[in-house]
């Protein structure tokens, strides 16, 4: 297998410099806001592996982690705008009048993985992508689980009467912040990329994210808590300018969705180690891991959720429940 492997790379290698004028005929930008540890990035390399390979070269896809094509919201216009092409992301896409994404990240709505999986997988997931692309022009062609996003402070949170004046970062997603400020916070929402010096200089005193996040953007730093409230489990959306998968030829655009599976199965497949790895990791580092109120919690988020639902989310909330 190695001789056959070599042979493989020596020819796509030769293949793609005898046509380097052409080649690639298309270059993607593919931008994220995790670091290059993250699985986030490890699934994006692979993706353009096989787009490469698949293509013979004909495209190339360059991947930027850690918010180097602009912070989420920015990448967002930019894929619109056509500066980029591809990113990663999620609840923040309520922002482009889109009411049933946030289905995707919306507190104590999924109850565990199998639920998750049979939601972001099933019917519903089919129908929140269709929306996704119909409404504003991004084209989800693949999802990710995400571990559950816990509370990070520096004081132990056991109740949401703990959080009385505690300032906590959110994600740009108006849903959260209506949550946040019912458990007693005061959220403040700001891109990913300056969580980690606002913590330092306590202009924020908390964040919420999963574990893969408080590792890889270095919180644990400037954390000493880790408080487990779960409170949302959901998945990401890898998405692409739907203009831009328009504008490719039909043989193209197979190998990208072909390509794009394969980069979300790979991507489950480390997830489903990781997340205990970073748990531990995170307890190495000295974090300590506190129990909530979870009843507590559940109660006044869920009461902030349908008080900010519109009719229609209220339908899709309740069959997720019934999957
Ligand atoms: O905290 C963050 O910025 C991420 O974990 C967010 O969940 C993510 O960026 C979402 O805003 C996705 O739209």
């Amino acid at each position: 297998t190695l001789i056959l492997f070599l042979l493989l790379s020596s020819t796509i290698l030769v293949c793609c410099q005898s046509k380097s004028r052409s080649y690639p005929e298309y270059t993607l930008r593919f931008g994220h806001l995790a670091n290059e540890n993250n699985i986030w990035h490890k699934a994006a390399l692979k993706f353009a592996e096989e787009v490469f390979i698949k293509s013979e070269g004909r495209v190339q896809v360059k991947v930027y982690p850690n918010e180097q094509l602009g912070k989420e919201m920015d990448m967002l216009t930019g894929i619109l705008g056509g500066s980029l092409d591809i990113m990663i992301t999620g609840e923040s896409l309520e922002n482009w009048s889109l009411p049933l994404a946030i289905l995707c990240a919306t507190p104590f709505a999924i109850r565990d993985s199998d639920h998750l999986q049979k939601v972001a997988g099933g019917p519903i997931g089919k129908e929140i992508e269709a929306h996704i692309t119909e409404v504003a022009g991004f084209k989800p062609i693949a999802w990710f689980e995400r571990g559950a996003r816990n509370l990070t402070t520096n004081v132990p949170i056991r109740h949401p009467d703990d959080l009385k004046g505690l300032i906590i970062r959110v994600p740009n997603v108006s849903l959260y912040v209506a949550t946040w400020s019912a458990l007693s916070a005061k959220p403040t929402p700001m891109a990913f990329s300056e969580v980690f010096t606002s913590l330092q200089q306590s202009t924020i005193h908390g964040q919420e994210n999963p574990f893969a996040l408080i590792r890889n953007a270095g919180l644990y730093e400037v954390q000493k808590y880790c408080n487990l409230t779960e409170h949302v489990k959901g998945w990401a959306y890898v998405v692409m300018g739907n203009k831009k998968f328009e504008s490719m030829p039909p043989d193209l655009q197979q190998i990208i969705l072909e390509s794009a599976e394969i980069m979300q199965a790979y991507e489950h497949e480390l997830y489903l180690e990781q997340e205990e790895l970073d748990y531990r990791f995170l307890k190495e580092k000295g974090m300590e891991f506190i129990e909530v109120d979870k009843v507590a919690f559940e109660k006044l988020a869920s009461a902030a959720v349908m008080a900010s639902f519109t009719e229609e989310q209220k339908m899709l909330y309740k069959r997720i429940q019934d999957v």
